[in-house]
């Protein structure tokens, strides 16, 4: 009998006890761990762990260990009380739309050096004094060219506990948000009826529901200001989650000062200045003079203001997320994340324009840019609460963790209200390690556009999408002018998981609407209620010709490199702050396998050439979404064979499924900024049990250190030592 990750619904009362108590049992040694009681080595000297980075078969820790009532049958983890909710009985939020405010807000303002101002630190963080900003100080993590880049848009947001949203804005009237008023009081929770989140339970932006959304455009840096508030007591934090962060804008194109590297973390009651130019890449030596009207960005009066840089490296849909060294998963799973929309002459957010330029993809038409109306973000996150109701992790597998509750925008398994027009949906897979595979209800076409917020050389017509990665973002159109009002249609979860591996199985349509699937993440989890005619015409179209890829084949290759995912890593370094643990690695260029150090260059790219990297999955087991920081890579090939790339690949892309067994040929650039980036599984489990590595770019030394410094972050401030580690491959 085949694993199951969850108790059935109808398990007896006996068993859901066991299941429970089980589940205790392992919510100690996580919350243990979280407060740094214990390190991942003890666990493992314990035998918490085996050597293969499985738990140990100890009843009660391990779920699938055979249970009282039978050897044979898996516990299960006992499932998410849902105090009586049924599906689709709430609205689902629109994201909460952030403020755009005038740099001259910002009180300090910000410089291009992180500020050193001191200020007393809690005594819980050690006491004494420390600096105001968490960002390493001096001239290597000052904003490169800060000058050519003044911010013109400030935002302002504090990590915090969850407290209830009285200045939700979603941008869009009610009728466009499934009715919901958004002048009254937005409680955390994850449905009307089920509990209020406590302040120890989710960490938001803001500590509000619904998501946060960035409105940005190319040519408007951005400067985003993170405060965190956080408790001080490392233990006041429900049992998991780290109250150092760091934010990563995935994938934006900055220096890596912004890039919310792993290793420079900030504390609470510091603010870190992340700097976020919004350029197109290549803006140094393609299209330098902006001349190219495709380059550019609305202007805010129906025109365009042409920018430096090549327009076929045009991005559109982003999130941002922490990125804390070993604590990615739980800091995310706990709401730590947000949407960024970039919008540029092509893709603007406005179906009206007709300038040649603009694509008129569903949107709007009342602004000049950035429309929400039609252009929907959705987040898909499976989440588990205990029996109180309060969110609740559990790493208790390291192959990945898997809730029982897919949440869409944070809500339960909402319904949305749409006109009968286009709809465009910016789909992001904000799980843990659960993959996802979605579909129609009445199997019919969904128009996949863009792939990791790149728009693809042309539109591609599915009836399933392919499976989504964490981390991937696809957007696609639905067209709902071919439904009666008062239809409904869902979407529908046809990516079966036994295990945080990799999917186990893709059922069909019909299998995933049986509701037959031991896996609850399967089957619907959106409902579409179509409610009106549309109040004006849908303008909005679909062209057939998108963004083409930038032409690199004129380009030598200056270095290719292999990246091999696997397990049974060893760790080359002692440093107990930079060196992770854990059976996850990664083996470069045929080297040993290796956990994650933060302290080790494993990668160091020359400054603006290209290179050609061989993604490699260690086994057949398991599928790994690899993320590389920084630019847009191409898929060159899958398995070796240029035929093998689906159309829906063949644009621009920053996380690469491996599939099981398989690899992944790509080609990158390294332009415009420098510093150290990283490459890691968004399988965030594994990226925390140690699956990441460090990559710098190298100028040979100028203007940038060569190799960089290692930041060491405390709350009375950062110190740098030599890199642990220069892998000899690397340079
Ligand atoms: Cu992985």
């Amino acid at each position: 009998m085949s694993n199951r990750i969850y108790l059935p619904l109808n398990a007896s009362k006996a068993r859901q006890r066991e299941a429970e108590s089980a589940r205790k049992n392992r919510a100690e040694i996580v919350r243990a761990w979280s407060h740094g009681q214990v390190s991942r080595r003890e666990l493992f000297r314990w035998g918490l762990f085996t050597a293969g980075g499985l738990l140990a078969p100890i009843r009660g820790l391990n779920p699938f260990v055979g249970s009282a009532y039978g050897d044979s049958i898996p516990t299960g983890a006992p499932r998410s009380p849902l105090f009586g909710v049924q599906p689709f009985t709430q609205p689902m939020p629109r994201f909460d739309v952030l403020p755009r405010n005038p740099v001259s807000s910002l009180n300090p303002f910000p410089t291009a050096q992180s500020n050193q101002t001191l200020q007393r630190v809690d005594p819980a963080l050690g006491g004494g004094f420390g600096p105001i900003e968490g960002r390493p100080p001096g001239a290597v993590w000052a904003h490169q060219r800060f000058n050519v880049f003044p911010p013109k848009v400030a935002m302002e947001v504090t990590q915090q506990g969850a407290r209830v949203n009285s200045i939700y804005n979603p941008a869009v009237p009610s009728s466009l948000n499934s009715g919901i008023d958004p002048t009254s009081p937005f409680s955390p929770r994850f449905h009307p009826g089920l509990p209020a989140q406590g302040s120890l339970a989710l960490w938001t932006f803001n500590g509000t529901l619904p998501p946060k959304l960035v409105i940005g455009r190319y040519g408007e840096p951005i400067l985003f200001r993170h405060h965190n508030r956080l408790p001080v007591d490392v233990a006041q934090n429900g049992g998991f989650g780290r109250h150092t962060i760091s934010t990563h804008e995935h994938n934006g194109h900055h220096g890596a000062e912004n890039d919310g590297f792993t290793g420079a973390h900030f504390f609470p009651n510091q603010f870190y200045d992340y700097h976020w130019p919004i350029v197109l890449a290549g803006r140094d030596t393609f299209n330098a003079d902006a001349t190219d009207f495709r380059a550019g960005s609305p202007d805010g009066s129906g025109g365009i203001i042409k920018v430096p840089g090549d327009w076929r490296e045009t991005m559109s849909t982003h999130w941002f997320h922490d990125h804390m060294f070993s604590f990615t998963s739980q800091n995310v799973y706990k709401g730590s994340f947000g949407m960024f929309n970039i919008y540029s002459a092509l893709d603007r957010g406005n179906e009206g324009i007709n300038d040649g330029v603009n694509l008129r993809l569903p949107s709007g038409t009342a602004n000049d840019f950035g429309n929400l109306d039609f252009d929907v973000n959705l987040v898909l996150a499976d989440k588990a609460w205990d029996q109180g109701g309060q969110l609740s992790f559990d790493i208790f597998n390291f192959d990945g963790f898997l809730g029982d509750a897919v949440t869409v925008n944070l809500a339960y398994k909402p319904f949305f209200e749409v006109e009968r027009r286009k709809y465009r949906f910016r789909i992001l897979n904000g799980a843990v390690s659960r993959f996802f595979k979605l579909a129609l209800s009445d199997g019919s076409v969904m128009i996949q556009i863009a792939n990791d917020g790149n728009l693809l050389p042309h539109p591609v017509y599915l009836t399933a999408l392919d499976e989504q990665g964490i981390a991937e973002r696809y957007d696609i159109v639905i067209d709902f002018s071919r439904y009666r009002i008062g239809e409904k249609v869902s979407l529908v979860n046809l990516a079966e998981h036994q295990d945080g591996k990799r999917p186990a199985e893709d059922l069909t349509l019909a299998q995933a609407l049986s509701g037959q699937s031991p896996d609850p993440g399967v089957g619907r989890f959106l409902e579409f209620r179509v409610v009106r005619d549309p109040a004006k015409p849908d303008v909005s179209q679909v062209p057939d010709t998108m963004i083409p890829n930038p032409d690199l084949s004129k380009i030598p290759v200056a270095r290719e490199r292999v990246f091999e995912f696997g397990r049974g890593a060893g760790q080359s370094s002692s440093n107990p702050i930079t060196a992770g643990a854990g059976p996850w690695g990664i083996r470069t260029d045929n080297g040993a396998t290796l956990a994650a150090d933060f302290g080790r260059v494993s990668a160091a790219p020359r400054f603006g050439t290209r290179e050609v990297w061989t993604l490699k999955n260690g086994g057949a087991g398991w599928d790994h979404p690899i993320h590389i920081h920084f630019e847009e890579g191409q898929i060159l090939a899958r398995d070796g064979k240029a035929s093998n790339v689906p159309p829906w690949e063949q644009g621009r892309k920053d996380v690469y499924r491996l599939h099981p067994g398989g690899s992944v040929t790509l080609t990158m650039q390294f332009r415009d900024w420098g510093g150290m980036f990283m490459e890691h599984c968004h399988n965030t489990v594994h990226e925390d049990n140690a699956m990441l590595l460090r990559w710098e770019i190298d100028d040979g030394g100028t203007p940038f250190l060569r190799p960089l410094p290692t930041p060491i972050p405390t709350p009375q401030g950062v110190t740098f030592i030599d890199p642990d580690d220069i892998l000899p491959t690397a340079l």
